[in-house]
């Protein structure tokens, strides 16, 4: 049968009408990757997976949330959306309130998202607004307007964005068989690892799986999990999770707390390293912000924080042609591009000083 998206797939487990008019763009559905090669460098022997939410229809695992929330804003008769974002989100919005037909409104801090996620926002006819701010100020201030206007707010403190996302985790146990011992996240909002908690608590409540450990990564600049405290300046060459006051910071350290799991930071050098071994050993191309997870189970493999014989899967959320820039710049301090004039000799003098 052809594959229609997640609240097809995942009708019984979201809380929806049976008429409802779903907004699809065939989002979910997306792989499990095993990654052998950079598991091997641990010189463990656990099984490493990521789960490759880059290749959703906008690019990030934003579309299962924004599928439901978009879905339901129409069930419940709106005519426009408002998100704050570092990005995907707008991204998400844009595209997901165009096919349903509605306006979307983004907040979005100015210079600091990612080209790829722009030029999504504005070919889908979102309406842009760039404010002299960071993501936290954008966020307050789509709180207080769609608090007082007929406009529903689709950041992840609308709780149908979480039902959304939460399918990510039935992908998981379905395409296993089981949970993994350890799921790995970038946390930014925090909304994500909040909704595989709800995800794989809803199958462990069925019996359909154990829990797994659920463990946060944030960037060293970003970090208010790890510090425990809010950070009013966050600084990260990984714009999607340049944030500093969680949304759902409660729901997180709640998540974290009844799994046994934890928090940890990955400075902005070795997200960078992660974000080029992935590509370059395995043949994935993220955004930065997404090797955070993979960089911290990598870490704690090394370090024997878990088990050499566990299963473990890694959200990647981002495809790296939402950051071409970053990209670019990690390509060319590698001086593998170059140009030559157009002549054989050339040409092979190249390859020839470049063979394995
Ligand atoms: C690639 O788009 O917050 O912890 O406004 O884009 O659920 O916030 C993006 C977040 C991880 C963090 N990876 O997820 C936004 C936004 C990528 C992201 C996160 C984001 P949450």
């Amino acid at each position: 049968m052809r594959y229609s998206g997640i609240i097809n797939r995942y009708r019984d487990w979201l809380p929806l009408a049976d008429d409802t008019r779903v907004i699809t763009l065939g989002e979910g559905d997306t792989p499990l990757i095993r990654l052998d090669r950079l598991t091997r460098t641990t010189g463990r022997d656990a099984t490493l997976y990521v789960k490759f939410e880059g290749l959703n229809p906008t690019g990030s695992f934003k579309d299962r949330g924004m599928c439901f929330a978009v879905t339901k804003a129409v069930e419940e008769g709106s005519k426009a959306v408002i998100c704050a974002s570092t990005g995907n989100t707008s991204a998400s919005a844009a595209a997901y309130a165009a096919r349903a037909g509605l306006t979307a409104f983004v907040l979005i801090p100015e210079g600091k998202i990612a080209l790829g996620k722009l030029s999504q926002a504005l070919i889908h006819g979102a309406v842009v607004v760039q404010i002299q701010g960071n993501f936290d100020a954008g966020m307050r201030l789509v709180k207080e307007i769609a608090a007082n206007a007929p406009i529903t707010l689709v950041n992840s403190v609308n709780p149908y964005r979480l039902h959304g996302q939460k399918t990510a985790a039935f992908e998981i146990v379905d395409a296993l068989g089981f949970a993994p011992d350890y799921h790995y996240l970038p946390v930014g909002n925090a909304g994500n690892i909040t909704a595989h908690w709800w995800g794989y608590g809803a199958y462990h409540k069925q019996g359909r799986c154990a829990m797994p450990t659920l463990v946060g990564y944030q960037a060293a600049g970003a970090a208010p999990f790890v510090s425990g405290q809010m950070v009013d300046d966050p600084e990260t060459i990984a714009t999607a999770i340049r944030i500093g006051h969680p949304q759902s910071w409660a729901l997180a350290q709640e998540a974290r707390a009844a799994t046994g799991g934890w928090f940890g930071a990955i400075d902005d050098a070795e997200i960078l390293e992660t974000q080029r071994l992935l590509a370059q050993e395995e043949g994935i191309f993220c955004e930065p912000a997404s090797a955070v997870s993979v960089a911290g189970a990598l870490r704690d493999l090394r370090a024997g924080r878990i088990p050499g014989e566990a299963t473990v899967v890694c959200t990647v959320t981002g495809h790296g042609l939402k950051d071409p820039d970053v990209a670019i710049q990690q390509g060319k301090a590698t001086r593998d591009f170059l140009t030559v004039s157009p002549t054989l000799d050339a040409v092979r003098d190249v390859i020839h000083g470049r063979m394995r």
